[in-house]
């Protein structure tokens, strides 16, 4: 099985509204396996860096101005299709639009203040562990593995 990452992040709001624990027990309940996991505060640097496709965008300031408003979780998942499974766990980018059942769904209202980060290809997920994470990650197999894949 090829070993699929993902690079999650609680957003400030997510922390400030205590929704750590609900995020990773959904990504634990799933089946993934937590690989890296750190609360920090984000350098406005770091912030630009990770959004720089969006820098044209007319909500890029206020966007890395959120990003730095406050310490975020900054997470790497891995598992079988995590990277597409894991945005249908968190929903829609605007929130409104976000099914209930998912974490934006369920948790947000606006677009500024949607919880959540996931990567949204393999490739970005490469990108953004590779930035969040240059220390890189831990290596560990869970027990459970053989009672979540045949
Ligand atoms: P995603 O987080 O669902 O991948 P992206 O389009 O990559 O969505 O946008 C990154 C983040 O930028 C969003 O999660 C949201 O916080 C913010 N954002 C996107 N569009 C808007 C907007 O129209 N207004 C304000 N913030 C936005
Ligand atoms: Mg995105």
């Amino acid at each position: 099985m090829a070993t699929e990452q993902s690079y999650i992040m609680i957003k400030p709001d997510g922390v400030q509204r205590g929704l750590v624990g609900e995020v990773i027990k959904r990504f634990e309940q799933r089946g993934y396996t937590l690989k890296g996991l750190k609360l920090m505060n984000v350098e406005k640097s770091l912030a630009e860096k990770h959004y720089e496709d969006l820098s044209a965008r007319p909500f890029f300031p206020a966007l890395v101005d959120y990003i730095c408003s406050g310490p975020v979780v900054a997470m790497v998942w891995e598992g079988k299709g995590v990277v597409a499974t894991g945005r249908k766990m968190i929903g829609a980018t605007n929130p409104l639009a976000s099914e209930p059942g998912t974490i934006r769904g369920d948790f947000a209202i606006e677009v500024g203040r949607n919880v959540i980060h996931g990567s949204d290809s393999v490739e970005s997920a490469t990108r953004e562990i590779g930035l969040w994470f240059p220390e890189g990650v831990a290596q560990w197999t869970p027990v459970a593995k053989p009672w979540i894949y045949e």
